[in-house]
């Protein structure tokens, strides 16, 4: 008897060496194993419109050496997620592993995409392959809730992120007789190793979102520079009207969406989800903060708190109870917090 568990495991380390390359494709891994236990090949999907797993599995050139001597009905193929059983940019995998003759699949959990959705599963199971669903499941929906929430809730899954001051700020009151004074700059909180993270958070989500105030005030370019990966889309919430078309956030390394006449977080989300976006790190400022916490739809929160006082009234960073730091980064406490 295999131990599940263990090659799953490396079905969720393989499918890992895709991220930041896949979405809104799942991250997906796969690992064929023979009757001893040994595995005879594995792959993963590499990048969006790529072979799936279950393609670079078959195709590891390690199976051409182990072919003669592993009879394929003998073999078990696991994978993190269901194989599907569509014809998308690939054929069905579902039909490939039909035709290998693999005795038994394992998978991980059941693919939320409609064109799939237990129908993968079903296909083996009329071939007569034996199928065994939702061994660590719990991990595996975990390094796929993006993809799930959009498939599930039809949003994308949002991700709030905000640096504060010892005594609650997120900038200073940068506002004189009605203008913004621009000269000073934002207020640098983050540190330089806690800036890369910040950047990792873009690379890892496909949309970053800011409101009019902030592209104003800090006029940011929103691109990920510090880490490896695709820049995302920015998203720019701007009602008035009031961000000009030479800002950096228009600069031509990204595209930009801009939300004008309806800036309802519910019709936003509802949009984004139409274009396929998965995910969305809400970078601020105050106003957009406050109130996507008011409507109540997000899913996690990242909070870095400095610890330096601004000393001095400026711009109230949300008021939510934090807790216990997570970790502590060059003295900053840095708290994540999933919405309950
Ligand atoms: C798998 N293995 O490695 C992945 C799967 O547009 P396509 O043809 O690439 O299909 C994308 C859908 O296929 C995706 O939304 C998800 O349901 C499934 N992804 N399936 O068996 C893989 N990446
Ligand atoms: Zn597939």
């Amino acid at each position: 008897m295999l131990e599940y568990t263990k090659y799953i495991e490396r079905t969720l380390q393989l499918a890992r060496l895709g991220a930041y390359y896949v979405a809104p494709n799942p991250m997906v891994g796969a690992v064929l194993v023979n009757a001893e236990g040994e595995i005879i090949a594995e792959g993963w999907h590499k990048r969006y419109g790529g072979p799936h797993a279950e393609v670079e599995c078959f195709n590891d050139g390690r199976l051409t050496m182990h072919d003669a001597r592993c009879a394929m009905e003998e073999c078990t193929l696991f994978v993190n997620l269901e194989p599907c059983s569509h014809y998308g940019k690939t054929p069905p995998c579902a039909k490939m592993i039909i035709e290998k003759g693999i005795g038994h699949v394992v998978v991980g959990m059941l693919d939320p995409n409609p064109l799939v959705a237990g129908k993968g599963v079903q296909m083996l199971r009329d071939a007569g392959i034996e199928v065994t669903v939702g061994v660590m499941e719990k991990e595996c929906r975990e390094l796929n809730k993006r993809f799930i929430c959009l498939h599930e809730k039809k949003r994308p899954y949002v991700i709030l992120k905000w640096a504060q001051t010892k005594d609650g700020y997120l900038d200073e009151w940068r506002m004189e007789n009605g203008e913004w004074r621009m000269e000073s700059g934002p207020l640098v909180i983050s540190t330089e190793m806690t800036k890369m993270l910040v950047h990792k958070m873009r690379a890892e989500n496909m949309a970053i979102l800011v409101g009019s105030g902030t592209a104003l005030k800090d006029n940011p370019k929103l691109l990920t520079t510090r880490w490896p990966g695709r820049n995302p889309i920015r998203i720019l919430l701007d009602r008035r009207g009031r961000v000009p078309m030479n800002s950096r956030i228009f600069s031509d390394e990204a595209e930009t969406i801009v939300y004008r006449e309806c800036t309802e977080w519910p019709y936003v989300l509802a949009d984004l989800a139409q274009r396929g976006i998965h995910s969305v790190l809400v970078e601020g400022g105050a106003t957009v903060l406050n109130s996507i916490l008011a409507d109540g739809t997000w899913d996690e929160m990242h909070v870095e708190v400095s610890d330096v006082k601004l000393g001095k009234e400026g711009v109230k960073a949300p008021q939510v109870a934090l807790g216990v730091p997570t970790e502590m980064i060059d003295g900053h406490a840095m708290y994540v917090k999933f919405r309950e």
